[in-house]
C-alpha cells in the first residue's frame, strides 16, 4: 500500500471527506492540519494554491472530489459497474449543489439576513431531501447504489450533512466563518 499524507485546515470543510474515507476504510495516513497563520507561507507550495492536498508516496494531488473519488476507488467504495458510478457521481453532485445553497445562504450571508437563512431551511433543505429520497426509492435495496451500503455517496452525504446540520444550529446561535467543530 502507498503512503498517504493529507494536508488541510484544522476544520470540517472540503478535506473532511478524505479524512472520513480514511477512517471508514481503516487505512493509516498522515493527517497534517494547517493553522491559519501557517497558510500564507504554504500556499505557493500547493499544486493549485489551495487545500486539501493528498500526497501519495510523496507526490502531490489537489481537488477534494478527485481525491475522494481516487480514495473511494482504492478502498472499494465506488460501484460495481460504470452505471453505478454514474449514480454515485450524480448523488455526490447533488450534495455539492446543496452545499452551494448553504454557501450562498449561510456562509456568504454576512448581513445575517433571516430571509436567506429561511430560504435555506425551508426551501433548499426540503427540496434536496426530496431528491435524495427519490434516488433511494428508485433502488429496491433502500441504499443509493446497487446493494452497496458502503459507497462514496453515503459518506459524502454524511460528511456534508454534518456541516449543514451544524449550520442550522449556527443560524440560531451565532455565525462565524471558520467555526470550531464540536
Ligand atoms: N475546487 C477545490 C477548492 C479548494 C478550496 O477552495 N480550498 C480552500 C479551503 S476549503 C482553500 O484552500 N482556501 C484557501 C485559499 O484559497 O487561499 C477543491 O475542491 O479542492
Amino acid at each position: 500500500m502507498p503512503t498517504y499524507k493529507l494536508t488541510y485546515f484544522d476544520f470540517h470543510g472540503r478535506g473532511e471527506l478524505a479524512r472520513l474515507i480514511f477512517a471508514i476504510a481503516g487505512v493509516p495516513y498522515e493527517d497534517e492540519r494547517i493553522k491559519q497563520e501557517q497558510w500564507p507561507e504554504l500556499k505557493s507550495k500547493m499544486p493549485n494554491g489551495q487545500m486539501p492536498v493528498l500526497e501519495v508516496d510523496g507526490k502531490m494531488y489537489s481537488q477534494s472530489l478527485a481525491i475522494a473519488r481516487y480514495l473511494a476507488n482504492e478502498f472499494n467504495l465506488m460501484g460495481n459497474t460504470n452505471l453505478e458510478n454514474l449514480r454515485i457521481d450524480e448523488v455526490c453532485g447533488t450534495i455539492q449543489d446543496l452545499i452551494g445553497c448553504y454557501v450562498k445562504c449561510v456562509i456568504r450571508n454576512k448581513e445575517k439576513d433571516e430571509t436567506l437563512f429561511a430560504e435555506f431551511r425551508e426551501k433548499d433543505i426540503p427540496q434536496y431531501l426530496k431528491i435524495f429520497e427519490s434516488f433511494l426509492n428508485e433502488n429496491e435495496n433502500g441504499v443509493f447504489v446497487g446493494n452497496k451500503v458502503r459507497s462514496l455517496c453515503i459518506y459524502t452525504l454524511v460528511c456534508y450533512s454534518c456541516t449543514v446540520l451544524n449550520s442550522i444550529n449556527l443560524i440560531r446561535i451565532q455565525f462565524s466563518f471558520y467555526y470550531p467543530r464540536p
